[in-house]
């Protein structure tokens, strides 16, 4: 079931040419000799790094900040599917009003997931672009540089190269087209027989210039998931034009991973974040670890016994790092305190994550998000499936990148929400969580 409601990521990373070596690799700079940084305890810290700056080869990622416009390109393969219709349904997944979509946008979504830093300004072509081959062609097109859905790409782009001035979506201008989406108009396969006709993202930097600009960052998908209300993990009862599916490749043509298990043969067996995330299951807002590596929120820092007042993270960003040794950077290990409650984003997901849609509570997030390049900067991956620069991922590793700590530690069982009492489940503090008769949450932290 799982593969059917899920999005592959990264489906393949190709292999590099020595120009995009050059060109095109994140700083590796200082990741092996980190400092220690003093800060007072309980202070708010700014981070210098996040996914765009120097994140494990997603510097040239799709900016998560600003106003970078987003290309749309509508892709025909059945030319009973070419109306107009399909095209205005298309502008209102990615733009449109919570109307007109009975849920978000892919624009709205961001503006409101990213309080207000990210706006994307899609752009969605006018008509439909008409392959030079029939499907087949794509479907079977793969080489060791190229697979079916980036020649498409290659075509659609030098098709439109007369009417669009590309250097208008390179808005962090370091020499890629930010991000384009592939929207086609053939059915999706739910039933898992064809991958190829699915929902994914990947980057495949071009040799070809558009406008003096390289492609690079790309997602692909069918129009039938605006549609589709049988596969999904949310209730669709009110939505309109569907757009999570965009919503979460989008996340991906950030830089961000997926956090769920792709395969449960390997690595610890639980799931991370109990589905309810837009990385994981695709629903619910992101969590705190994409928010900090996207740029959004500003963590405080706790090192010391504290004591605190919490307010809705998915209203105000508010969270808390948790750690014994502070090295001033993301990418490292700690623990992330929210309050989660069902504001927002989170109140129109009514999904199968019951133990925490419809609550509100504390969540603690356990995070290990070091990096794992090597001397050259080239990603080493963890030894299985998931192709990733991070040195842990949700699916492969015994550790996990992200995964939230339940209190009692019975996981699935119970809720991993906080609410009263006294928690000591990580080893080197306790938690004590008070909850009022107004909803309001405060807590303390003890270093043990
Ligand atoms: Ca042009
Ligand atoms: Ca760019
Ligand atoms: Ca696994």
């Amino acid at each position: 079931m799982k593969k059917f409601l899920f999005i592959l990521s990264t489906l393949s990373l190709f292999l590099l040419t020595s120009c995009r070596i050059s060109l095109f690799f994140s700083s590796n700079e200082g990741i092996n000799n980190k400092e220690k940084v003093e800060i007072e305890n309980g202070s708010l810290y700014e981070f210098k790094d996040n996914l765009k700056n120097n994140g494990p080869l997603t510097t040239n990622a799709f900016p998560s900040i600003g106003s970078p416009k987003l290309l749309v390109i509508p892709i025909s393969f059945d030319a009973t599917k070419e109306s107009s219709s399909y095209i205005n349904d298309i502008k209102v997944a990615f733009s449109g009003t919570s109307e007109e979509t009975g849920y978000y946008s892919v624009k709205e979504f961001y503006k409101e997931s990213s309080y207000g830093k990210l706006n994307i300004e899609p752009v969605v072509l006018d008509e439909f672009y008409k392959p030079k081959f029939s499907k087949s062609y794509y479907e079977g097109y793969n080489t060791r540089l190229d697979t079916g859905s980036s020649i498409l790409l290659k075509e659609a782009l030098s098709y439109y190269d007369e009417k669009i001035d590309y250097s208008d979506y390179d808005y962090d201008n370091d020499g890629c087209i930010d991000a384009v989406w592939l929207i086609y108009n053939c059915s999706v396969s739910f039933s898992g027989d064809n991958d190829f006709w699915w929902a994914y993202q990947t980057s495949n930097l071009t040799d070809e210039l558009y406008d003096n600009k390289r492609a690079y960052y790309y997602a692909f998908a069918g129009i039938d998931f605006m549609y589709d209300k049988k596969h999904v993990a949310y209730d669709p009862t009110n939505i309109k034009i569907d757009a999570h599916t965009y919503i979460h490749e989008t996340g991906h043509l950030m830089g961000l991973d997926d956090y769920y298990d792709y395969d449960e043969s390997r690595g610890l067996s639980d799931r991370g974040t109990y589905e309810a995330d837009m990385m994981d299951s695709t629903f619910g807002d992101h969590g705190p670890i994409s928010k900090l590596l996207l740029g959004w929120i500003t963590p405080t820092v706790i090192n010391a016994d504290y004591k605190s007042s919490i307010s809705s993270f998915a209203k105000t960003g508010e969270v808390f790092l948790i750690t014994k040794d502070f090295y001033g950077t993301i990418y490292d290990s700690y623990y992330l305190l929210v309050l989660y409650d069902e504001y927002g984003i989170n109140a129109l997901d009514k999904p199968f994550a019951k133990d925490i849609f419809g609550q509100s509570g504390i969540l603690i997030y356990e995070i290990n998000a070091e990096k794992n390049l090597d001397s050259k900067g080239n990603a080493n991956y963890n030894g299985g499936s998931y192709n990733t620069g991070f040195k842990y991922d949700n699916s492969d590793t015994q550790k996990k990148f992200v995964r939230m700590i339940p209190p009692l530690n019975s996981y699935i069982l119970k809720s991993p929400l906080y609410k009263n009492g006294s928690f000591n489940e990580i080893d080197y503090f306790k938690v004590n969580v008070a909850c009022d008769n107004l909803n309001q949450y405060s807590f303390t932290i003890e270093f043990i």
